[in-house]
């Protein structure tokens, strides 16, 4: 689907605003000192746009931000959230594959709002959304026990949750939108009552822990795309807090019982061996926690490069 399927466009957000940890807006950062993009540029030889800054986006955060319908700091995320897409947007437009470090998973309202309306523009197909995480992220505000905007951004992009004004969302279009048919979870392990009846009524697919223990990672993703079919576009979106915080414990909201490295970096094996996915988000590394550990930002720094290099495709014979 890619016109240039070796130009890599990047997008490096340091935003935090989604959840109330600080410390995931150094990630991108920290991804890039770690000598991810160099990696990319000279190992895999893409050609890279974009790379030279990590935004903050901070000119378009209000210094007010009262919560709405619950969301804490709505008006900073929609605003952001915004701004993400319309970047991604204008790299996917040229037919560049996309990468966007985040941040917190907020983010993915704007890369996969971004995605959406340029792959529709470009080539006329819908997206398809493969989302890995340890949490569900299908909140709707009203749904939602926490108010944290990282925890809602699924609902935002297929549409079940809906604002009329802009300064909260409202800027999303049908364009940005993709179909609860289209989206595939891997990893699932936390996920609140309120989401689990979402995925129920919605027939959404997903593949918990308990699916992956039981049929193993391989014919998971392998019902995964087959859910998807063949040949449609896809936004890898990974948490890295789908992985066991044994690999990866500088992230907000570690949960037990997660992916090992190996079945994270095999996941987005599979993805770029399809030969249709056209971005990729890394979210929710935070070096600034179990950092105490010493080795604990540095794992999850690597874990987090390893995984973005697979789905590059580092490990293609
Ligand atoms: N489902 C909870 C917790 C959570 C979601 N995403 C993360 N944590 N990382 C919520 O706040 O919506
Ligand atoms: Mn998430
Ligand atoms: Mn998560």
């Amino acid at each position: 689907f890619l016109s240039q399927p070796q130009d890599l466009g990047i997008v490096a957000v340091g935003f935090s605003g989604g959840q109330p940890k600080p410390g995931v807006d150094a990630a991108p950062a920290a991804l890039i000192e770690s000598g991810l993009l160099t990696q990319l540029r000279d190992d895999l030889g893409y050609r890279l746009h974009g790379h030279d800054a990590v935004h903050s986006f901070s000119d378009v955060v209000p210094a007010q931000d009262p919560p709405h319908r619950g969301m804490k700091n709505p008006r900073a995320v929609s605003a952001v959230t915004r701004r993400i897409a319309e970047q991604v947007y204008r790299h996917a437009k040229e037919g560049r594959l996309v990468l966007t470090l985040g941040g917190d998973h907020s983010i993915a309202i704007g890369t996969i709002a971004g995605t959406a309306k340029a792959t529709r523009e470009r080539i006329g197909r819908d997206i398809a959304v493969i989302w890995v995480d340890a949490h569900a992220d299908i909140n709707t505000p009203e749904t939602s026990g926490s108010g944290n905007v990282h925890g809602m951004p699924v609902s935002f992009l297929t549409g079940l949750a809906r604002d009329d004004k802009e300064e909260f969302f409202g800027w999303l279009t049908d364009e940005h939108r993709v179909s609860v048919k289209k989206l595939v979870y891997i990893g699932l392990r936390d996920v609140d009552a309120g989401e689990k009846r979402i995925l129920r009524e919605n027939g959404i697919k997903a593949f918990s822990m308990f699916d992956i223990d039981k049929h193993g990672i391989g014919r998971v993703m392998e019902m995964a795309l087959a859910h998807i079919g063949n040949d449609t576009p896809i936004h890898l979106s990974f948490d890295v807090d789908a992985l066991d915080p044994m690999w990866a414990p500088s992230t907000g909201t570690p949960v037990r019982g997660g992916l090992t490295l190996r079945e994270g970096d095999f996941i987005c094996e599979s993805v770029h061996q399809t030969g249709s996915l056209v971005a990729v988000d890394l979210v929710e590394v935070n070096p600034r926690l179990a950092a105490d550990t010493d080795l604990g930002a540095h794992e999850t720094v690597r874990a987090g490069c390893s995984l973005v290099r697979c789905a590059l495709g580092e490990s293609l014979l």
